[in-house]
């Protein structure tokens, strides 16, 4: 899947060479910064609506107790900084979405700190909620961990419009922070959501002490992706107390417009979600990030376990950008 003859990011229109390396991400990367913003600018608006932003809301079904190591998760065990709760039921899940849908939210997330699926009980719930969230209306996205291709067929059957699985980082960076599940898996699990028909979000993370060629090692492998995933979060790492990343330095906004910019150059037609970290970001910054390409956020006061800008101040901040909320691209009818 990742090989290079698969690597077809490239087309005259979009101006970038055919199979894609990492030095041609890094010479985009590190174009001036006016040069970057008008060419990430004039791309996503040859792609999309440059006004409008997807809202999606963000719920932890399943919190804490995780058997995977990853060393920015407050969720793992092996950091035991966040005390593991029962698994919600699903109409306290399907309550919750009915509040995210009446704020504005089109597409609701749904998060369970497992390394991967198990058939049974826990499962199931997950189709109902899927299924649930489906007939209020609105866009259903899960993040389970690992799946098989029979896991990934379920999904898709109970209606799931998007399977949530991060590369996180580039593949020479990535042992430094998971040492439980390898680059490999989670490209095969990219490829079983793909072959059951169900859209693929999937991106990673930045400010976790990598360098500026993991990160665009990172965008060239989703870039060549084929094709490449229909929404990417961009995570600026936030640095949660207990776990191996603590003390990391919160990083420079301007690195996240450029990873922004870039991963918008590179996947036109993709939504880029300004992800984990904004409450970090001055309303300033991330309006320059909705210039070259964000098109979709987190929306609601909480990511999984940590905060995220409230309702209201999302709301005017699109209002004083003169953005708009887009509309919910499953249910037109
Ligand atoms: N357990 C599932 C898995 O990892 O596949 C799903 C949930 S996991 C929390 C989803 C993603 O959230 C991770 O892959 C990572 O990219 C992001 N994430 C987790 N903790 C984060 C943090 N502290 N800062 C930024 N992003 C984070
Ligand atoms: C993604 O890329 N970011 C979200 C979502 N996918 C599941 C998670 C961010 C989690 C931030 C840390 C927390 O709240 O626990
Ligand atoms: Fe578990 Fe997911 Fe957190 Fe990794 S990111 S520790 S798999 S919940």
């Amino acid at each position: 899947m990742h090989s290079a003859t698969k690597a077809e990011a490239g087309s005259a229109a979009t101006g970038l060479p055919s199979t894609l390396s990492v030095s041609d991400v890094r010479a985009i990367y590190d174009l001036p910064l006016p040069a970057l913003v008008q060419r990430a600018m004039s791309v996503h608006q040859a792609n999309h609506d440059p006004g409008e932003v997807q809202l999606c809301s963000l719920l932890s079904v399943k919190t804490g107790g995780c058997q995977e190591d990853c060393g920015y998760c407050p969720q793992s065990a092996a950091h035991g900084n966040v005390e593991p709760e029962a698994m919600l039921t699903v109409k306290e899940v399907l309550s919750k979405a009915e509040l995210a849908k009446s704020a504005g939210a089109t597409r609701f997330c749904m998060g369970a700190a497992w390394r991967n699926v198990k058939d049974g009980p826990a499962f199931e719930r997950v189709l109902d909620m899927v299924r649930g969230v489906r007939s209020l209306g609105m866009e259903a996205c899960v993040t389970l961990g690992m799946l098989t291709e029979e896991q990934a067929g379920k999904l898709a059957e109970a209606g799931l419009t998007a399977y949530n699985h991060n590369l996180d980082t580039s593949r020479s960076f990535y042992g430094k922070v998971i040492t439980t599940r390898t680059y490999d898996d989670r490209l095969t699990t990219l490829q079983r959501v793909r072959r059951a028909g169900v859209s693929l979000c999937c991106g990673g993370i930045i400010g976790m002490g990598e360098s500026v060629d993991d990160r665009c090692a990172l965008l060239q492998t989703l870039a060549s992706l084929d094709p490449p995933p229909e929404s990417v979060p961009v995570n600026a790492l936030v640095a949660v107390p207990g776990t191996p990343l603590e003390l990391r330095p919160k990083i420079d906004p301007l690195e996240l417009v450029r990873t922004i910019a870039t991963a918008r150059i590179l996947m036109p037609k993709s939504r880029v979600r300004l992800s984990a970290g904004r409450t970090e970001l001055s309303r300033e910054a991330q309006v320059l990030c909705f210039l070259v390409g964000a098109n979709s956020i987190f929306y609601g006061d909480k990511l999984l376990t940590t905060g995220n800008p409230d309702c209201d101040a999302d709301q005017a901040l699109l209002k004083a950008a003169g953005l708009h909320a887009a509309p919910s691209e499953s249910v037109s009818a």
